[in-house]
């Protein structure tokens, strides 16, 4: 059975990302749920080492399984697929919300009459993303803000909305690209109003809490249903969800197109 010879090239292991990430806690229930998967390993470490291991193995076509993401460059850089998951564990397409404390409309009802309005689409994140592997987050955003594809975008979200005088807002978000794309956006058109914008890149966990607490007024970074449905649903009532800002988001285990298997239950116990 050449999946056999497979699965054991990989020494069972599923090549992770950051502990604290929705998909960790995603990957830990697969591995509960599927039981192929029991006697797996799942190592975690960052998204940085996840991307160096996958690099490696790719070029030295061996065979690997990550836990993997969209939007992300990783599929323009390398031939990737997502491995089916019959059970639904990793959930199907996903969408990015904005959540506010409860009292930010009656506090800053500018601010939050912009994070309403804000939408986007995985190919403007993607663009983004892109240009911030050349520079800084901020100035890539500065630059989307700007372009002339999307300055009509960028300028609904703001019109007709008064301008302020300085007001501190406090945006949470995830330590992964995707969410340093939204809250670099989110902080140049919120500046461009007059606020003084601060980020704070913080756990999922962290994130959600944060809106629901107060500490925090608002974030662009929990991805729904699944990813952070846990921590959504556990401050459920506790903040205000504006909808989505983002649709066709998704997460999965992800091996390179080389590798002659489908789906995860075809993994090897
Ligand atoms: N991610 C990217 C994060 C959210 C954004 C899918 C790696 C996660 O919590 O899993």
């Amino acid at each position: 059975e050449t999946n056999l010879n497979v699965s054991e090239e990989m020494n069972y292991t599923i090549t992770g990302i950051e502990p604290g990430a929705g998909i960790t806690q995603a990957t830990e229930k697969a591995l509960e749920g599927y039981e192929n998967l029991s006697g797996w390993e799942f190592q975690t470490a960052s998204t940085a080492a996840m991307l160096t291991s996958l690099k490696d193995a790719y070029d030295n076509e061996e065979p690997i399984v990550i836990t993997g993401w969209s939007p992300h460059w990783m599929f323009a850089e390398w031939d990737l697929k997502y491995l089916e998951d019959p059970k639904g564990i990793y959930g199907d397409v996903e969408y990015i919300s904005t959540i506010v404390r409860k009292d930010l409309k009656t506090d800053m009802p500018e601010a939050y009459e912009i994070l309403d309005r804000f939408h986007w689409e995985p190919e403007d994140m993607e663009n983004l993303m892109q240009q911030a592997q050349e520079m800084e987050f901020e100035e890539a955003a500065k630059k989307w803000v700007e372009h002339d594809d999307n300055k009509e975008r960028v300028s609904e979200w703001t019109e007709g909305l008064q301008q302020v005088d300085g007001q501190k807002i406090k945006l949470v978000l995830t330590p992964w690209d995707t969410e340093r794309s939204s809250a670099h956006v989110m902080s140049q058109v919120l500046e461009n109003q007059g606020y003084d914008v601060t980020l704070t890149p913080v756990d999922p966990s962290v994130m959600i809490q944060a809106v629901a607490t107060g500490d925090a007024d608002a974030s662009l970074a929990p991805w729904l249903p699944r990813t952070h449905g846990d921590f959504y649903d556990a401050y459920e009532g506790e903040f205000e969800d504006l909808g989505e800002n983002l649709k066709g988001a998704k997460i999965g285990l992800v091996v390179p197109e080389y590798m002659d298997i489908k789906s995860i239950e075809e993994l090897e116990a």
